[in-house]
């Protein structure tokens, strides 16, 4: 980029982030404010370093790293989890969520689906995920045939899945089941599955805006420390101390 993101982002007053509307992790309201626990991260970092305001353009998790590089928004905010092909396109800022997959399930789990390992040893299991997604990816790691993977294009979709019996189970992020069970208690979240890899996200940044990185992370580590940021995880659900003591290059080993 010619002029620099974040001289661009303070002459502006914002940023544009790439987002989803899948809470905990971000939720877009009626009157399109962006919240979310890795919005309101973004939001109280960026004001320490004089932007002030955030503007919240929702897109699909497979068109967000386009959608990046492409100059579409400045940075992804969004849940994105970490893995190596994600690592080597974007600039992932230090951890801000660290959390669990889990399975949504009809009620009861009739097929009794906890682990990854249930759903290699039965090959009848079919398993929805949104398209291009981190789920996706730990079906591919782990080899699974292709006709056990049902693909959906958002976690309405993946629900619907699941409700009308195209699906055994819907793999998605622990509690972004649990905030769409509130809508559907036709389905139940399992435990967080034991043998699934722990998932990181950050702000994942242009790998140009090198600057705009260094003084994220840098502002980040204090805001971290601070109780905002304990209150923000905690009002969303997550566990505020789980992004502490582990780091980007870390979770980016993820497959
Ligand atoms: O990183 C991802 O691709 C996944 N992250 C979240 C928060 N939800 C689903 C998505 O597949």
């Amino acid at each position: 980029t010619d002029v620099s993101t974040l001289q661009n982002g303070k002459d502006l007053g914002y940023l544009r982030v790439g987002i989803a509307n899948e809470p905990p992790y971000t939720e877009v309201n009626a009157d399109g404010s962006v919240h979310g626990g890795e919005p309101d991260v973004l939001r109280e970092v960026l004001k320490t370093m004089g932007i002030g305001e955030i503007q919240g353009i929702i897109t699909p998790y497979d068109a967000m790293i386009p959608g990046l590089n492409a100059n579409r928004w400045d940075v992804v905010a969004a849940g994105l989890f970490m893995k190596q092909s994600r690592c080597a396109a974007v600039a992932y800022s230090e951890p801000i969520i660290v959390s669990t997959e889990s399975y949504g399930t009809p009620v009861g789990n009739p097929k009794n689906i906890t682990t990854l390992a249930d759903i290699q040893e039965n090959t009848d299991l079919k398993i929805a995920v949104l398209s291009g997604g981190f789920e996706e990816g730990i079906l591919k790691t782990i080899e699974l045939p292709q006709d056990q993977i049902v693909l959906v294009k958002d976690s309405r979709s993946g629900m619907e899945a699941v409700t009308a019996n195209r699906a055994d189970a819907f793999l998605l992020p622990t509690l972004s089941l649990r905030s769409l069970v509130q809508q559907d208690p036709s389905i139940e979240v399992t435990d967080p599955i034991e043998d699934a890899p722990r998932t990181g996200s950050g702000a994942a940044f242009r790998k140009g805006d090198t600057e705009l990185l260094a003084e994220y992370n840098k502002q980040l580590a204090i805001f971290k420390e601070t109780q905002a940021y304990t209150d923000i995880m905690v009002k969303w659900g997550f566990d505020p101390e789980a992004a502490k003591g582990v780091t980007a290059a870390e979770l980016c080993e993820n497959e």
